[in-house]
């Protein structure tokens, strides 16, 4: 019988790692239909919100980007944006200021959110609607390494103060510096396991999970096990991080 008082999951104040079985959903206002688990959030000292939402048939995730922008992909399953279908792999990014809607269009269809509060840049116009599809994106080798590969999903561009990148190591590849930086992560893990260092302290991850790294949360990752470890994770950009 399993222990139901152990979980690998851990709150910390600069980093958090949230496995599936601590999950509890909440209801989120236009959001109908489906299961949704609040993952990040500003409630435990973060600058972005991360959700991850299980829609049944019938599902619609609706509302106003307002003053942040809205980056839904789609983890299984098929959807719909207006006529646009998404299946999976395939991602839309909503500016702020929009109403934004997602149907689902099959039971089970899994979408991962992140959302940011939008900081506008003089010169440089507001982003607009986007629909991308991640297998059409490059996967260049991180930092010359070919056991790592980098697909950038938005535009590199300085509209975007929002990264969002998908992260493949093949199994023994691993970052290859203790990350400090002041840029702050959300991220899911897609496939794969391996361990993630995170301020000093070691974490066996899968499939599933969801970490959490505030600003300089000292970062570091390897991939184990017989298949690529890939995960998804936001990353605050193009913006001095400094209100002076
Ligand atoms: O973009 C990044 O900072 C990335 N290399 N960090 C990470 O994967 N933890
Ligand atoms: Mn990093």
């Amino acid at each position: 019988m399993e222990i139901s008082a152990l979980t690998r999951s851990v709150v910390k104040s600069n980093h958090a790692l949230i496995c599936p079985d601590g999950h509890v959903n909440s209801v989120i206002p236009g959001w109908t239909n489906c299961k949704t688990n609040v993952l990040i959030s500003e409630q435990m000292g973060a600058g972005l919100c991360q959700t991850l939402i299980t829609l049944e048939a019938e599902g619609v995730v609706s509302g106003k980007t307002g003053a942040s922008q809205i980056f839904f992909y789609v983890i299984e399953g098929v959807c719909m944006v207006n006529e646009t279908v998404l299946n999976a792999g395939q991602f839309v990014y909503f500016p702020p200021g929009e109403d934004y809607q997602v149907k689902s269009a099959s039971a089970g269809t899994k979408l991962l959110s992140f959302h940011k509060v939008y900081e506008p840049l003089e010169g440089y116009p507001t982003p607009r609607l986007l629909f991308g599809d991640s297998a059409n994106v490059p996967g260049p080798a991180f930092l010359g390494d070919p056991a790592l590969r980098l697909q950038v999903l938005l535009p590199e561009d300085l509209s975007f103060d929002m990264a969002i990148n998908i992260f493949t190591y093949d199994p023994g590849g691993h970052l290859p510096f203790v990350e400090t930086h002041v840029m702050e992560h959300g991220l899911l893990y897609l496939q794969g396991q391996g361990v993630y260092m995170l301020d000093h302290q070691w974490y066996p991850v899968k499939k599933g999970d969801a970490i959490w790294m505030a600003p300089y949360c000292q970062q570091w990752f390897t991939a184990m096990g017989k298949e690529p470890a890939v995960y998804i994770y936001y990353k605050n950009v193009n913006r001095l991080p400094a209100k002076l």
